[in-house]
């Protein structure tokens, strides 16, 4: 007689968004077929007594393999990036498909699945970019594109190659409700940074440490209103993302208490950085942790916890953007140490997204661990369409697990499996890490080593959100 399961996973401490309890996980073809105490035996067993098993990890924002300008290129492709992420507890990633200025949305995306297709070691979905609203794109391409599962939208207030202007807004903001997809705001105000670059430069302020003073919170502050006033105007839900400190929380706690939709995400470095990592000058290094929003200060990061365990933020993503620091496409373009404007903005952290927050939150005990996997799975899979099947652990959904170890470790780059050539958290202490990442029932990480196969990912063809705030 066979055995009723691939795969069992034994003595399990599972943890969901809203309960921790006992049990084992049956497996069969890549989906979870039952649970309960004492399941019959599977084909392979993994015995996780004494170990929280979480639902994979779900990361709602990163960067792999998008074209940006040159010299700049991304140090990880969906093979390298998707590897990493599967090594940090990480089973879907939804990175993006990036419009070029007069391409279609269409092209974008083929171009995207070219690269992600053969390559992807774990599921992905992709957002939009949309840098180009043309009448066409609103009318036709979009709403195409939202029926085939490309739900989701990034739009930015920033950037001269991306910024959309106020109407152009406007106009995406109404396309999302009209059709039902999720609108993702990167909101800092463009004027002020390109004014106050100007005049750092022309002052000769231009060591990496000055990204952090041409991008202040107010800033941010200005354009969270603003995107807020614009959804409030439209009547429709937006993601702030990148939530980096207490004004732009301020603004969206207060569009809350007046009835707007506002949902917001941060990512672990407006936790665990401050902009005195962008002020390291020695050597350059404060380069490696050049990102927008830029880090702030402790009392922000305080804020940051804070929204994390009130409810104030739905999702925590990495916004991995992976640009290696000794690499002439990387934090040294062209071979230099280059004026702070030219320096590519991003920083690694699929791998260490979720260790770290398990660290800093779970075990420090400033977030329980049903809110950890509210925020890193389960809330994500809502928003982005992709619950039930990802982000929670029941019979029927798929069987993407991380058994959890507690562990005493410090961090250095070595152990990561990223292509960029540095992490920010070098030298931090971590708690826990994945002793097992299952995609789809497959061990894709045995704490050890990368199990997965490239191209073994599925691309997912998602729904429409389904959280509100
Ligand atoms: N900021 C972004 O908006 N995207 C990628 C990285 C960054 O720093
Ligand atoms: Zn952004
Ligand atoms: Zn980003």
């Amino acid at each position: 007689m066979p055995n009723d399961f691939n795969l069992v996973v034994r003595n399990a401490r599972v943890a969901t968004a809203c309960d921790t309890f006992q049990s084992d996980i049956g497996i069969r073809d890549g989906v979870i077929a039952q649970m309960g105490l004492s399941l019959p035996r599977g084909d392979e067993e993994i015995d996780a007594a004494g170990r929280v098993v979480t639902p994979g990890g779900v990361d709602g924002h990163c960067h792999l393999d998008q074209v940006i300008p040159p010299p700049a290129k991304m140090a990880d492709d969906f093979l390298t990036g998707t590897r990493s992420a599967a090594c940090g507890g990480t089973t879907t990633v939804i990175p993006f498909a990036a419009q070029q200025k007069g391409e279609s949305l269409r092209a974008a995306v083929e171009e995207y699945h070219r690269r992600a297709d053969g390559r992807a070691t774990i599921d992905y979905g992709f957002h939009l970019i949309v840098v180009d609203p043309t009448p066409e794109v609103i009318a036709t391409e979009l709403p195409q594109l939202i029926k085939e599962g490309y739900t989701s939208f990034k739009i930015y207030m920033t950037y001269d190659d991306l910024k959309l202007n106020d109407r152009q807004m406007l106009e995406m903001l109404a396309a999302a409700r009209k059709h039902g997809a999720m609108s993702l705001v990167h909101a800092e105000n463009s004027e002020c940074i390109g004014w106050l670059t100007e005049s750092l430069v022309s002052n000769g302020l231009t060591a990496p440490r000055y990204h952090a003073t041409s991008r202040p919170m107010l800033v941010e502050r200005e354009a969270t209103h603003r995107a807020i006033s614009f959804a409030e105007l439209v009547d429709v839900p937006i993601l702030i993302v990148h939530v980096s400190g207490r004004e732009a929380v301020e603004q969206i706690q207060w569009a809350r208490n007046r009835g707007i939709n506002i949902l917001a995400e941060t990512c672990p470095q407006y936790l665990l950085l401050t902009s005195d990592d962008l002020g390291i000058d020695v050597d350059y290094h404060g380069a490696k942790c050049v990102c927008s929003p830029p880090p702030r200060d402790s009392e922000n990061q305080n804020v940051i916890w804070r929204g994390l365990a009130d409810g104030t933020f739905t999702i925590l993503s990495s916004d991995h953007a992976p640009f290696s620091f000794d690499d002439e496409q990387g934090k040294h373009p062209n071979g230099e140490q280059v004026a702070f404007p030219y320096i590519p903005n991003g920083i690694p952290g699929l791998e260490t997204r979720l260790p770290l927050l398990y660290t800093e939150g779970v075990l420090e005990g400033r977030i329980s661990l049903n809110r950890f996997v509210e925020l890193t799975s389960t809330n994500p899979a809502k928003l982005y369409g992709l619950h039930p099947r990802k982000g929670t652990i029941a019979i029927g959904t798929d069987a993407d697990l991380v058994i959890w170890d507690e562990v005493d470790t410090t961090l250095t780059n070595s152990m990561l499996h990223h292509a960029v050539d540095y992490t920010p958290y070098e030298g931090r202490r971590v708690r826990a890490w994945p002793a097992y990442t299952l995609s789809r029932g497959q061990i894709v990480w045995d704490g050890k080593e990368f199990r997965g196969k490239a191209g073994a990912g599925q691309f997912l063809r998602r729904g429409l959100p389904t959280l509100r705030c």
